[in-house]
């Protein structure tokens, strides 16, 4: 079915709304040029509340476009809106759209069970005004089990047009309170250029806090911030919670920071850390850098401190001084290898035949090909299932 050029003045739901316990079908849907003219363009496809359930499958949105210029106004949730429910959604493409206001999230959800497969956002612009969060998905959970496979967000165009721009996880804000269990594999954060204003970020890539967070197979690569004032964390911002990150991949970004703590990670109050089979290589982060790997707001002998662990990772061109530093600027005492990583394709992050950080990963992790884990993003179980 083909939906063109719907307006909305104000949404909550701007195609469908649903509620205490209905379920909604998004199959085989081009949604083309819908656009919301309001202070709140939210919802704009589903909005789903107390017990609903959508699946969406084969969805396309194209041409949408907000135009609200009040600094305070929200866009955000493209497709759906879900507040204790369920979203399934496998096959969801948004692309060449044009979004004025505060952006949260192609998705936005509090309470809710999520699964999100096949999701690709590209080529669009996003002229926020002052705050960017989670560019896919913008979660609040509650105890809730989520899972996003094969993601990508890619070649859009990200400005801010009032006095500073905040950036809380570029791709994803998930954040949830007690055992909220999230999974998130295979993702593309690659070629995007964030601008415009004074610019403040917490986790580029994801912010995360509480609950249980693994991260495996990530592409970050070829990103430009410009105008940086204060960075936190260039792939991850952890506020809490344990997060294992897995062959993650974050080379050849540009970060135009005039401070940076963490430039690829920031872990702040009690959020446990384990990286392993990661690479970052190649990258910029600014004037002042404090770990250009890793920062420990909180050091690690504190009472609120988490814990840092790096295994089997490889750090190349990417700052100076300890790359794993803590609040008060001690050496975290982490070691990695420091090689160059010999990429084939500085777009992909694929690896090169001789690359050294082929089976230099962890034994105990094996490839798809039953060969010990490669470091870098196409390592491990799921690294070649995209
Ligand atoms: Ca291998």
């Amino acid at each position: 079915m083909t939906l063109s050029s719907l307006g909305t003045n104000g949404s909550y739901g701007g195609v469908l709304y649903s509620s205490y316990g209905s379920s909604v079908l998004l199959d085989d849907i081009l949604v083309d040029g819908l656009s919301c003219a309001s202070s709140s363009c939210y919802g704009m496809v589903v909005y789903s509340n107390y017990g609903g359930e959508v699946v969406a499958r084969d969805v396309e949105l194209t041409g949408v476009k907000t135009t609200s210029t009040y600094e305070y106004s929200s866009v955000g949730a493209l497709l759906a809106y879900v507040q204790y429910g369920t979203l399934d959604v496998d096959g969801l493409e948004v692309h060449d759209s044009d979004l004025t206001g505060n952006f949260w999230g192609v998705v936005y959800a509090e309470g809710s069970d999520l699964t999100m497969r096949n999701v690709d956002v590209h080529d669009n612009t996003f002229a926020s005004h002052y705050s960017f969060s989670g560019a896919l998905v913008n979660s609040y959970s509650y105890g809730n089990e989520q899972t996003f496979e094969n993601l990508a967000f890619r070649n859009n165009d990200i400005t801010f047009d009032y006095s500073y721009g905040q950036v809380y996880g570029g791709i994803g804000y998930i954040e949830g309170y007690g055992n909220s269990d999230v999974t998130v594999r295979n993702v593309d954060f690659s070629n995007n250029s964030f601008s415009g204003v004074p610019l403040y970020v917490y986790g580029a890539g994801f912010y995360t806090g509480d609950g249980s967070t693994r991260i495996e197979n990530v592409v970050m690569a070829n990103n430009g911030f410009a105008d940086g004032v204060y960075m936190a964390g260039g792939f991850l911002y952890g506020y809490s919670g344990e997060i294992q990150v897995t062959n993650v991949d974050m080379s050849y970004n540009d970060f135009d920071f005039q401070s940076t703590d963490g430039g690829f990670a920031h872990g702040d109050w009690r959020a446990d850390m384990a990286f392993t089979n990661t690479n970052v290589s190649t990258n910029s982060f600014g004037d002042v850098v404090n770990g250009p790997v890793v920062y420990a707001a909180y050091g690690l002998d504190e009472p609120d401190s988490g814990i840092f662990s790096w295994d089997h990772g490889n750090v190349f061109q990417s700052g100076d001084g300890p790359l794993f530093a803590d609040g008060y600027g001690e050496s975290l005492g982490l070691t990695t290898l420091e090689v160059d990583p010999g990429h084939a394709d500085q777009d992909t992050l694929e690896l090169a035949s001789g690359s050294a950080l082929i089976d230099a990963g962890d034994p105990e992790i094996l490839d798809v090909d039953g060969s010990v884990s490669d470091i870098g993003a196409y390592g491990g179980p799921s690294g070649g299932s995209w």
